[in-house]
């Protein structure tokens, strides 16, 4: 008797030659509808599944490969001589490779315009079936999930060379394969039904890279992605020049586009170790980066800029002047890249840098990850409350708002120091806040003198309030919400200080 393959695949590339081939090792192939017309239509010779299973593909193809005949034929044991005799007297005949890959589910999930109804349609029930019942019993079936492993299997039939160990890494690929797949599908039903954290929270992330190392060398990593996550990604980023990206790097680039989706006039970041050490927005992208530049001209060496319009000339010629890792931003004029791409090590990559949605933000701890979703809240105008006898002038409030923006993109506890929508001092990560306070003033020094300050978080005590008046800060914004707000008040006002709460805190952590 022949040996028989299964095929039914969606993605019907490189399928042909692999069913040829399979012919000219005396397979007989059967196939369910469109994969049959493809091979007929390549004159490869198959049958057609209902030959098998005496059934016809009903339901718009809901069912096609659901029947005893295939399932017994794949999941029979040849070494059980009962299961021999029960297929034979039920006339089975034995399935001894399957090829299958799925109803593209997540490329519809993302595709644009999509209805729910072809989403729906998209999942697939018999492939997965198939894989499953054949991957179970990897001894006596060849299953093909992976387009990359036509080659190899073929090579390996050819030659009789297909070892066990073989045959069970194709069935782990495929669990593998079935569990992200189910997974893909469960987290869409979750978004759907609005149920934020079930009983069991499965990500299934897809590695886009191998990194040379961690933070450090003697760390191992790798990149994965979020499948089906749509919009600003590094994942998806395009690298126009340079290296491959570290691991440090991707943390960093991301921590620079994130602080620049809060802004929308022109403006340019420069972050060192995930916290911006300057922030500039302004009327050109020239100026902006000159601002962000000019916030810290120290730190900025070896650091990540990030920018939210297009890089010309102009701002090309300034950003290589410095050495900087990665230059990111939406796009390139082509005398920009003419003038960066002569730096050899420096990584070029263009990014769209719109909002994600409300996707989740997950945090490993040992054992176990905490999620919460993205700090996406902001305050404006309207929304925040002055409390001192002083209210901030229009210019000061604008500043104000441009501090408070950028605070919330340093680690806590930080303290921003801003003026004309430039950042002069930034203070993070410290374990007091008057200790990030002091930091971001010295960091001004002269130019303190009529900035404002951005506190993440509110003042424990009057000592940040204190230390701000004494250097010439004439305004500041804080959630409030401490016991002894108004020691901070009192102090603002003896002082002539304007201070307005924003009624929400950015801890980063
Ligand atoms: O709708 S299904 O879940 N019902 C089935 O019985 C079934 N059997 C195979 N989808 C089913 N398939 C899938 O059809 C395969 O996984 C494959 O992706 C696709 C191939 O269909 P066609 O050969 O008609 O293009």
């Amino acid at each position: 008797m022949k040996k028989r393959a299964l095929i039914s695949v969606s993605d019907k590339q490189k399928i042909v030659e692999f069913a040829q081939g399979l012919v000219e090792l005396d397979y007989e192939i059967v196939s369910t509808g469109g994969t049959l017309k493809a091979l007929q239509n390549a004159s490869v010779p198959a049958i057609s599944i209902d030959q098998v299973t005496g059934f016809p593909e009903i339901m718009d193809g809901r069912l096609k490969t659901l029947h005893p005949k295939v399932h017994g034929g794949l999941l029979g044991r040849r070494s059980n001589p009962d299961h021999l005799q029960q297929m034979e007297a039920n006339e089975i005949e034995p399935i001894d490779v399957v090829v299958v890959n799925l109803y593209p589910f997540k490329q519809t999930l993302v595709s644009e315009g999509v209805t729910k109804e072809e989403i729906i349609e998209n999942i697939d029930i018999g492939g997965p079936t198939m894989l499953r019942s054949a991957a179970k019993n990897f001894d006596d079936v060849l299953v093909v999930v992976d387009p990359e492993d036509y080659t190899p299997v073929l090579e390996g039939i050819k030659d009789a060379s297909i070892s066990l160990e073989f045959r069970q890494k194709l069935a782990a690929k495929v669990f593998r394969h079935t569990a992200n797949y189910d997974a893909i599908i469960a987290n869409y039903f979750l978004t759907q039904t609005g149920e934020k954290f079930p009983e069991t929270y499965t990500v299934t992330y897809e590695k886009v890279q191998s990194l040379r190392y961690g933070e450090n060398p003697h760390q191992v990593a790798a990149f994965y992605k979020n499948p089906i996550q749509n919009g600003m990604s590094l994942a998806t980023a395009k690298q126009l020049h340079g290296k491959e990206l570290s691991y440090n790097n991707i943390q960093d680039a991301n921590a620079a586009v994130e602080i620049l989706t809060e802004y929308d006039l022109p403006a340019a970041v420069a972050v060192k170790h995930m916290n911006p050490c300057g922030i500039g927005m302004a009327e050109s992208i020239a100026e902006a980066f000159q601002l962000a530049f000019d916030a810290d001209p120290i730190s900025i060496f070896g650091g990540i800029v990030a920018l939210n319009r297009e890089v010309d000339a102009q701002t090309a010629e300034k950003l290589s002047e410095i050495f900087l890792e990665i230059v990111i931003a939406p796009s390139f004029s082509e005398k920009a890249l003419e003038i960066l791409t002569q730096k050899k090590n420096i990584r070029l990559l263009t990014m769209e840098m719109a909002q994600k949605d409300e996707s989740f933000k997950l945090t490993t701890v040992d054992g176990g990850v905490l999620i919460q979703n993205k700090d996406i809240g902001s305050v404006d105008v309207g929304s925040v409350e002055v409390v001192t006898d002083r209210a901030p002038t229009e210019e000061e409030l604008q500043n104000l708002l441009f501090a408070w923006k950028a605070v919330k993109h340093v680690k806590s506890n930080a303290i921003v120091l801003a003026k004309d929508n430039q950042t002069i001092g930034v203070g993070a990560g410290q374990m007091n806040r008057v200790g990030a306070a002091r930091i971001a003033i010295e960091q001004a020094g002269d130019k303190a003198l009529g900035s404002v300050l951005a506190s993440d978080a509110f003042f424990p005590m009057p000592d940040t309030v204190e230390e701000a008046i004494k250097v010439g800060v004439t305004a500041i914004i804080q959630p409030g919400g401490s016991k002894r707000d108004q020691d901070s008040i009192d102090v603002c006002n003896e002082h002539g200080i304007a201070m307005v709460y924003t009624g929400m805190r950015h801890f980063k952590h």
